[in-house]
């Protein structure tokens, strides 16, 4: 029987990608004076790497080879303070980031405050599993919902590993005392579907800009967005298909009708 939603955050809550986090990455290379500077489509190729850190140490390794670290000699890739560096500037990002989410400046996605809403009204149980920091995911958590709604907020580091291993996931359900069968997520990228489904978890994938063309083989629904009564949404596809756009008075946004629909065999 379902007991709980869980959410992924970027990409899924809101469009934080492309206007946050990337804003947020040039700040503070440009505070450092690095001359690095993530284009939108640039940062979408880098986007296949989960983790803000991950990500800087990829972007280093792959792109820029003959980067030293200032004050070193010798490659950033070799040097024992690598670690140390991209910490440094990923603390920097992060706090560009809170405070472009505390500008109110990145909306939440259509229908998710509504569908959130009425599972509460269910009697659902709401969770978030995300890769970003549990700031990052707070913050937005704060200014565009409400921080109470959430039992568990299961973020970053607090796993060994991220996304797309099912560790964020399985920590969630470990903290909510809750099976698998007995909880759906909410995820928008290839990474965060093979997390979930390798956590056992039904999911629903709603896509967005950076994610549209990946691969979201055993999604139970693909969606363009959860839809609002005034702004419909459009299905991508999912296994589950006609069991949403069967439903009586069309398909236009996903109700929790829909979910325990959707859940049920
Ligand atoms: C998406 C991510 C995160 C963000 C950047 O997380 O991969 O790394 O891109 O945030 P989600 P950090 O699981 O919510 O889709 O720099 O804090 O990692
Ligand atoms: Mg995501």
């Amino acid at each position: 029987m379902l007991k709980a939603l869980i959410f992924d955050v970027d990409g899924t809550l809101a469009d934080t990608e492309q206007q946050g986090h990337r804003v947020a990455f040039n700040r503070a290379f440009a505070d450092e004076g690095l001359g690095w500077d993530w284009s939108v489509d640039f940062y979408g190729e880098l986007l296949k790497v989960p983790g803000g850190k991950e990500r800087m140490r990829h972007f280093i390794t792959q792109y820029k080879p003959d980067f030293q670290i200032p004050g070193e000699t010798g490659p950033a890739a070799d040097s024992p303070g690598l670690d140390e560096f991209i910490k440094k500037l990923h603390k920097q990002k992060t706090n560009y980031y809170l405070e472009i989410i505390a500008s109110g400046a990145i909306e939440l996605r259509p229908g998710v405050e509504r569908l959130m809403q009425a599972a509460r009204d269910a009697g659902l149980r709401l969770a978030i599993a995300t890769t970003t920091t549990k700031a990052n995911a707070t913050s937005l958590l704060e200014k565009k919902l409400d921080l109470g709604w959430f039992e568990v907020i299961a973020a970053g580091d607090i796993v060994p590993k991220k996304k797309p291993d099912p560790a964020i996931y399985t920590y969630t359900l470990e903290k909510m005392a809750l099976n698998p069968s007995e909880c759906l997520a909410f995820e928008d990228s290839h990474p965060g579907l093979l997390a979930a489904l390798a956590a056992d978890l039904t999911t629903i994938v709603t896509v967005n800009q950076y994610t549209q063309n990946q691969d979201f083989t055993g999604a139970s629904l693909i969606l363009d967005h959860l839809g609002e009564p005034d702004h419909g949404c459009q299905v991508l596809g999912g296994a589950a298909t006609e069991k949403f756009t069967a439903k009586p008075g069309g398909n236009d946004y996903l109700t929790v009708e829909d979910v325990y629909q959707l859940f049920a065999d």
